[in-house]
């Protein structure tokens, strides 16, 4: 048989590479990246070839499986979806719309049948127990969005091929590939900065991009917030805010000034364990930068001070002229609107979690409430469950507590591929057709994008006889549930009529024939400063004092400082390259060769507990333990450990051959739901306090 080619950006992390298939009858045989992509210019990482692993899986379920007791039953399509949508109809007229509740998990974004079509169930189930991973992940980022800009997406993204001077907390975007920053190759844009400019890293962990980076900047886990304090003193000392470009724009600037001053630079200094001749060194330079940019990712965001930081952030940004700015941080303005006009421009506090009164925000509720809300009896009480790929038992907080529930629920529904440590739960798995079957486009990531560029992805096989896409079983989970209620439900359209309606309202009025002759997708130019035209607060400025965060601030400033207890150590996580969160261990290519599950231990806390470099440990929360193989390094600081997450594939019943093999235990059997960033809600996963003990003791 010929092979032939096909295009298409890869589905697999936000950096959205080009990739060039190789396939035989739309089978991949293989990948490699696509030199004519104007945006990621033939760049590829492991993950991008695991595709053919990931496509050909022979554990990906591809029809319907019922589960009875521990052995699953295979169902026909119409059969399981009418059966999902009257049982969780039951379950909502027994107790009440909110005894279901939804979680979505990362992919939903990677795939336009799922992010484009879930809202209408959610919609329909009209339930407040709605859930999502980015609770677990971005929530300060939106949230301090939609406080000073008006929308949950008007993120100022950092102009990284143009910026001159760049300041990254929190973030390893050379093992991530970039995360609220698409940007395929960051890798090379980074060390071009660094030929041109400087990055500077902060970071407890010396990271792979602290290692590329001009400097690194040692941290100590969750102190972050001091370190922003002491550069917004540092840079009064400096000189004044460069506020011209906002001119009349900037609401209550002077009062959030005010609100974070009498912090010196010594004192914040001290509070996060970096000098403060550095802090005021650092101030110099990114004051002085011609072009400068400030960004803060997961490091930042799942800790306990994650909105506060990216608050200060702004404000850093805005003192220094550098937001809205060629070179500085603009957010993207893309050809399929996310933001403006009909788009949801977040919420907050309009109801609250039931058991711990935690804040909605844009209708959902944070995942740290998840287990509490199954587990707490009372009206209310959650008894049925829809996810759509996710697996919150390995990626939320104290998942082995939330495992614990599952199995009590009266019913659980989950959309996805594989039996896993979550699914393994449900009554029925629902799951979609391979992503190469169907029609695409990168709505989040291109709004996130750091140029303008526009795709469509198109079908590389037509979706087989016996298998659903994501779209059909979220239309037909609509049409079950509205039928079990005695409702109508009118199908969303296919997706490619779907993205031609929205480009359509975007500002580029681009027509999808115009993407479907661009096999390799079209470049749209750079940034171009569009925050202040764009703005969505009611005032219509910017809003740089919301009471909340000044709260928080003044609540942080009144605590005294706590010495950290004899023998507790912060943990941390890290990615690497070959990993996705939980979910791609099952493939082949990128679990082979050496193991990397092993928790960083800096020597000289391996000696004091008498712990030899290599051993096997007990590692202990006050949530629970896991074991670990130590590995003894000076990348991380003395009093700070370093697991990645999304390990932990044991337990009985997983179908998932090969990830089963894969050493490590989860990191989130240690994470608390009690610790969570106060005004976001969004979990502190960075940080955890925990205890390492020899395994004999
Ligand atoms: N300790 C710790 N915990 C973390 C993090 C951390 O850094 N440290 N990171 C957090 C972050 S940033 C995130 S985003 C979350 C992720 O949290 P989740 O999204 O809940 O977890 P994933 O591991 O990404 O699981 C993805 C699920 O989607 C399924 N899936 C894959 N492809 C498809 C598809 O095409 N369709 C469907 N329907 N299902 C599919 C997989 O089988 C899997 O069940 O984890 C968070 N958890
Ligand atoms: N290979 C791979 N790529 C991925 C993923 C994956 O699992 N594997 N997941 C994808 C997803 S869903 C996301 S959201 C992105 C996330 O992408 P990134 O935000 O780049 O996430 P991490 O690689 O976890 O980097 C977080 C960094 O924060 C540091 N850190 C921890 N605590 C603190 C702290 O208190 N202060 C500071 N300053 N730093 C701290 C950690 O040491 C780490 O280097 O990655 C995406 N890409
Ligand atoms: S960096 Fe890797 S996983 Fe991410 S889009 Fe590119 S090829 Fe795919
Ligand atoms: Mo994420």
């Amino acid at each position: 048989m010929a092979a032939e080619r096909h295009f298409r950006a890869c589905p697999l992390c936000e950096a959205i590479c080009g990739l060039e298939i190789t396939h035989e009858a739309g089978r991949p045989t293989a990948i490699r990246g696509d030199r004519q992509d104007p945006f990621s210019r033939g760049h590829i990482c492991p993950k991008g070839n695991a595709l053919i692993d990931l496509d050909a899986d022979p554990d990906r379920l591809r029809r319907p499986l019922r589960r009875r007791g521990d052995e699953w039953e295979e169902v026909s399509w119409d059969e399981a979806v009418q059966e999902a949508g009257e049982r969780l109809a039951t379950v909502q007229r027994t107790y009440g719309a909110d005894a279901v509740a939804a979680y979505l998990g990362n992919p939903n974004v990677h795939h336009f049948g799922h992010s484009a079509y879930v809202p209408a169930l959610l919609r329909q189930l009209c339930t407040r127990n709605v859930y999502s991973a980015s609770s677990v992940d971005q929530w300060p980022h939106q949230l301090i969005a939609w406080a000073m800009y008006g929308h949950q997406f008007l993120i100022p993204l950092p102009d990284v091929d143009r910026t001159d001077w760049m300041l990254m907390l929190g973030a390893n975007p050379v093992a991530s590939n970039g995360s609220l920053m698409t940007a395929p190759g960051i890798a090379r844009r980074l060390e071009q900065l660094v030929r041109r400019g400087r990055l500077v890293v902060v970071d407890p962990r010396r990271s792979e991009t602290a290692l590329i980076a001009s400097e690194h900047v040692a941290i100590q886990p969750g102190t972050d917030v001091w370190l922003l304090l002491g550069l917004l003193a540092a840079l009064r000392l400096e000189g004044p805010a460069r506020l011209a470009a906002y001119e009349g724009r900037l609401k209550g600037f002077a009062e959030a000034l005010a609100a974070t001053a009498g912090v010196s630079v010594d004192d914040a200094g001290r509070r996060c364990g970096v000098a403060g001749s550095v802090i005021e060194r650092l101030a110099r330079e990114l004051y002085g930068a011609q072009r400068a940019s400030v960004y803060g990712r997961m490091g930042l965001s799942t800790q306990e001070h994650g909105s506060l930081c990216q608050w200060l952030l702004q404000l850093i940004g805005l003192y220094t002229g550098n937001i809205d700015r060629e070179g500085g941080v603009l957010p993207c303005e893309p050809a399929l609107p996310m933001t403006g006009p009909g788009t949801a421009r977040g919420h907050r506090g309009r109801f609250h979690s039931r058991v711990r009164g935690l804040a909605e925000f844009s209708g959902e509720l944070p995942v740290a409430a998840l287990a509490e809300e199954i587990a707490t009896p009372g009206a209310g009480q959650i008894r049925g469950l829809f996810t759509c790929a996710g697996n919150p038992v390995l990626s939320t907080p104290a998942g082995s507590r939330l495992a614990g529930l599952l199995g009590d629920l009266e019913y659980f529904v989950a959309v996805d591929i594989y039996v896993n440590e979550t699914t393994r739960h449900a009554h029925l798995i629902l799951p979609p057709a391979s992503p190469l079957t169907q029609y695409h486009y990168d709505a989040v990531f291109s709004t996130l994008a750091v140029r303008r560029v526009a795709r469509l992805n198109t079908p590389l096989r037509p979706v087989a006889p016996d298998e659903r896409a994501d779209w059909q079983i979220v239309n037909g989970l609509c049409a079950s549930h509205a039928a079990a209620q005695g409702k109508s439900f009118t199908p969303l359209p296919e997706p490619r009529a779907m993205i031609a309606a929205a480009l359509a309202r975007g500002p580029d009025r681009l027509p999808i024939e115009a993407l479907q002759d661009a096999p390799h997708g079209l470049d749209l130019g750079p940034l171009e400063p569009s925050l202040l035209r764009r703005l969505q607060t009611e005032s219509g400025h910017i809003e740089c004092a919301p009471s909340f965060l000044i709260e928080a601030l003044l609540h942080l400033r009144a605590r005294a400082p706590v010495a950290v207890p004899v023998g507790e150590l912060r943990l941390i996580g890290r990615r690497h390259l070959r990993s996705n969160n939980s979910w791609m261990h099952n493939a082949p290519r990128l679990v082979k060769g050496k193991p990397r599950h092993q928790l960083e231990v800096h020597p000289s806390d391996l000696a004091i507990r008498g712990i030899a470099d290599g051993a096997r440990a007990r590692l202990r929360s006050d949530v629970g333990t896991i074991e670990v193989d130590v590995q003894a390094t000076d990348t991380v600081l003395p009093g700070v450990v370093c697991l990645p997450h999304g390990f932990g594939h044991t337990g009985p019943g997983l179908r998932m051959a090969r990830a089963s093999r894969v050493e490590g235990a989860s990191y989130n059997d240690l994470t608390d739901p009690l610790r969570v960033d106060g005004p976001s809600g969004n979990a502190a996963l960075n940080g955890t306090p925990v205890y390492l003990e020899p395994l004999a003791g």
